[in-house]
């Protein structure tokens, strides 16, 4: 009844109207709508109320709510079931218990903020509180468990098109999973599967994107490395329509990958890499080397060319050497 009495609202946005009225429209009593425009209020939004002249929507909040979310979402599958949490651990952590629950494709957990984001190894993903899109997907592909990785460059695709379309930042990718500006991260994306030998359980695709946090917020240990839209473009970025647009895009990938197989999102990974061409620092466990990545194979491998030949990349970490 809440994402009603708030539709409603919407409808007549900026202007008053009655509890009467609300309580006639939507059939529902006058005390409920009174709690639930106080639950409204306490997440946030603005609404106005008058003795005589009833209610008025003046603001949404500027949080991710479902309602919010759903408001401007146009997809069929991604982001149907949204599980919103003010303040969480990790998101991927959250899906992954959701997953293993049963809950269909397509769900989303968001947060405005989270204690113990992860990046890749452990790591930690710094996500200060309303400032980014903290977000994991579910996904259930009927593709075998050897091709999940691939999803990150799907996501990657997906993410990079959306900030070069919506936010007007020329952004590229780096394998496999980040997305830079000018060599500094504005995304990461963590992706975390569960299967059997031949069949995928699910995979949950975290993504972690900086959108209105001020350069100076970012902490010392990343301030050189990490940057956000709102630094690059210098306006701050509605982040519901960014964050509706990203699942849209993701569907539209995902279905193509579905109907046609991984070969046009790997051009398009292609087109939109910023690794290919450069000369590459490999560093995995238990090696190190040097060499020129030329391609990423069907499987979604970096293909660096050593003085000992070309090489495989399938997992590690990948930097590039500045140009001297
Ligand atoms: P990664 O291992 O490639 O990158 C992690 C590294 O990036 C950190 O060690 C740190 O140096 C740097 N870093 C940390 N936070 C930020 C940030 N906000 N911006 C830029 N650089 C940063 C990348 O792993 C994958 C990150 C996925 C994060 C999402 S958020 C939603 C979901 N939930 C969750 O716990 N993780 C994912």
């Amino acid at each position: 009844m809440r994402a009603e009495i708030l539709d409603f609202l919407r409808q007549n946005q900026g202007k008053y109207v009655s509890g009467e009225e609300i309580s006639r429209e939507l059939n529902v009593s006058r005390t409920a709508v009174w709690k639930h425009i106080r639950a409204l209020k306490q997440d946030g939004y603005q609404i106005e109320a008058h003795t005589r002249a009833g209610y008025c929507l003046r603001g949404t909040t500027g949080r991710l709510l479902p309602e919010e979310i759903k408001a401007v979402l146009t997809t069929k599958v991604m982001g149907q079931e949204i599980y919103y949490y003010p303040q969480i651990g990790s998101t991927n952590n959250e899906a992954k218990k959701l997953a293993a629950g049963g809950c269909p494709e397509g769900t989303i957990v968001v947060a405005e903020t989270q204690n113990t984001g992860r990046g890749r190894l452990a790591r930690g993903w710094f996500s200060p509180y309303g400032k980014g899109i903290w977000m994991s997907v579910v996904l259930r592909p009927p593709f075998s468990p050897l091709e999940a990785s691939k999803c990150t460059l799907m996501a990657a695709v997906a993410v990079n098109r959306v900030i070069r379309q919506v936010a007007g930042v020329y952004s590229g990718i780096k394998w496999p999973n980040d997305i830079l500006f000018q060599g500094r991260k504005l995304v990461g994306i963590l992706t975390e599967m569960s299967a059997e030998m031949d069949a995928i359980n699910y995979v949950v695709i975290g993504m972690g994107i900086n959108v209105n946090i001020e350069e100076r917020e970012f902490p010392g240990e990343i301030a050189a490395t990490a940057t956000s839209l709102l630094a690059v473009s210098g306006r701050e970025i509605d982040r519901r329509m960014f964050l509706a647009a990203i699942l849209k895009e993701l569907e539209t990938a995902y279905h193509l990958v579905q109907t046609g197989g991984f070969t046009s999102i790997l051009d398009d990974w292609r087109s939109q890499s910023i690794t290919l061409g450069k000369n590459v620092d490999v560093i995995g466990p238990d090696h190190r080397y040097s060499g020129l990545a030329i391609d990423i194979d069907n499987e979604g491998a970096l293909l660096v060319k050593t003085a000992q030949g070309v090489r495989k990349v399938l997992a590690g970490d990948v930097s590039i050497r500045p140009v001297v």
